[in-house]
């Protein structure tokens, strides 16, 4: 695939999309949600993928939508680029594999709501999040007040939005904002081994393990209970659970 702004590759199951717009720190612009558009119809086409990684190149994974396109616009252009974000991110969060956000540094704004669009994050230790749209006269316009409040409750979606202050890495995880932190220099590493790892657990396991979580989300226990008992033993149907607890009891690892 050739693009201006994505760098993409794919390889054992994983696909790695690098956000490269390094002059803007990788602002988000309408050229960005054409071709991560194209990118996602790709994806959702090909069954071998198996996880996604998004990351950021030089020193921001995300710095935010692009300013300098939103400053001359009008209400309908701004509800535009408002929507298409939200729908893009829906998208994003509702693909079948896990997606992984390799933060490796500032995730300000749309960055910070692209990263909470993926499934967790893992963050390097220059990581810096925030949502600093108040400082602009805004308020975040890519799902970030809503999806705040549900990854790092409700307490820390009000300060982060109200003071627009930055996130350092420790403070990302305490809150629960990011899952674990990584140096520098070994992030892509890191997140690309875990990446494989997890590829090479069932698949039929893995997108069922996420679809299940995402659908139980906000649903009381009783319809939560009766959705995971479903899916669970639907996977019963499937020859590669059967050789998942077949290679367990012969001492062997899986044939997939
Ligand atoms: N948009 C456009 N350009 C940007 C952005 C951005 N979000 N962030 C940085 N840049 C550009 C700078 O303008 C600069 O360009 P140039 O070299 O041509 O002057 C270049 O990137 C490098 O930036 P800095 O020189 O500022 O780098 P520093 O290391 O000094 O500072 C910061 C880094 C702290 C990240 C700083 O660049 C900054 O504060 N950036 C803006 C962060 C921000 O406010 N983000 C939120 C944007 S609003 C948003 O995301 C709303 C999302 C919902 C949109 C809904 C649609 C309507």
């Amino acid at each position: 695939m050739e693009y201006t702004i994505l760098k993409t590759s794919i390889e054992n199951g994983v696909a790695l999309v690098t956000i490269s717009r390094p002059a803007a720190l990788n602002a988000l612009n309408s050229e960005f949600f054409t071709e991560f558009n194209d990118f996602l119809n790709y994806i959702e086409k090909h069954e071998t993928i198996k996880v996604l990684v998004i990351t950021g190149e030089g020193k921001a994974f995300v710095a935010g939508a692009d300013i300098a396109e939103m400053a001359g616009m009008n209400y309908e252009k701004a509800c535009c680029f408002s929507k298409l974000g939200q729908n893009t991110f829906l998208r994003l969060e509702g693909l079948k594999i896990p997606v992984i956000a390799a933060v490796n540094g500032f995730a300000l704004g749309g960055g910070c709501e692209l990263a909470m669009a993926c499934d967790f994050r893992i963050i390097s230790k220059n990581a810096r999040f925030g949502q600093p749209e108040v400082h602009l006269g805004l308020i975040p316009g890519y799902s970030g007040t809503k999806r705040f409040s549900q990854i790092a409750g409700h307490g820390n979606a009000m300060y982060a939005i109200l003071t627009g202050e930055p996130i350092g890495a420790e403070e990302a995880v305490h809150m629960g904002l990011a899952q674990k932190i990584v140096e520098p220099e070994k992030l892509i590493e890191e997140v690309l081994a875990m990446a494989a790892k997890m590829a090479a657990n069932g698949s039929q396991a893995i997108r069922k393990a996420k679809e299940v979580i995402r659908k139980n989300y906000d649903r009381n226990l009783k319809e939560a209970n009766d959705i995971e008992a479903e899916a669970f033993s639907k996977l019963f149907d499937y020859p590669s659970t059967q050789e998942g607890m077949k290679a367990f009891l012969e001492k062997r690892k899986p044939k997939w």
